[in-house]
């Protein structure tokens, strides 16, 4: 299935906003290399089968609050200028709060985000969550849990793509990896943590 864009589309168990032209490509190729200079990206290692690997993608966390993904406790850096600028941009589009933003830069095609949920407990029931993308544009499949419906969105750069409801209990969604030369690609996923 494809989405329409500009509308919220109501997915069985889920809503999405698909907004593919939010920033023109002059305006996102700008953003992009600010990021890519700007933000500490680092290397972080998580447990699989009793062993430490490397994600398969650089990341930076910022924000207020600290976060734990797959056991890995990321403590925040304090928000940059062209961050703050970005969450501003999220929040008017979702008409939601953000307080926190991972920041994942794909390398390469051979960087990839396998399927997962956004679904930890720090993030409260139906979280919204708002992810923009600059740079490469990548594939990003959305699949229901139960019936495999899927979903496949171009991620283009300066493009803002908001999953809320009940998406993140019903869905799953990954960056497959690909055999085409692709130059890197920056996304930064807004989020509101609660604090406890
Ligand atoms: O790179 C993307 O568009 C998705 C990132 C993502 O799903 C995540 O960081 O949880
Ligand atoms: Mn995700």
């Amino acid at each position: 299935m494809k989405l329409i864009e500009s509308q919220w589309n109501e997915l069985p168990g889920g809503r999405l906003l698909w907004l593919p032209n939010y920033f023109t490509s002059d305006q996102a190729s700008d953003y992009h290399h600010q990021l890519l200079e700007q933000l500490a990206w680092r290397q972080d290692r998580i447990m699989m089968f009793g062993k430490k690997v490397a994600i398969p993608r650089l990341q930076a966390w910022y924000g207020d609050a600290s976060y734990t993904y797959s056991k890995l406790k990321l403590e925040p850096l304090p928000w940059t200028s062209l961050l703050k600028t970005l969450r501003a941009h999220c929040e008017r589009a979702a008409d939601s709060r953000f307080n926190s933003v991972l920041a994942n830069l794909y390398r390469d095609g051979q960087d990839s985000n396998g399927w997962h949920s956004d679904d930890e407990e720090e993030l409260g029931i139906n979280p919204v969550i708002a992810s923009m993308s600059f740079g490469a544009e990548r594939r990003f499949l959305l699949r229901h849990k139960m019936s495999s419906e899927k979903v496949e969105v171009n991620l283009t750069s300066g493009s803002l793509l908001i999953m809320a409801g009940e998406t993140q209990h019903h869905w799953q969604h990954t960056i497959p990896k690909t055999k085409r030369f692709v130059e890197p690609r920056i996304n930064l996923t807004f989020r509101k943590v609660l604090v406890p």
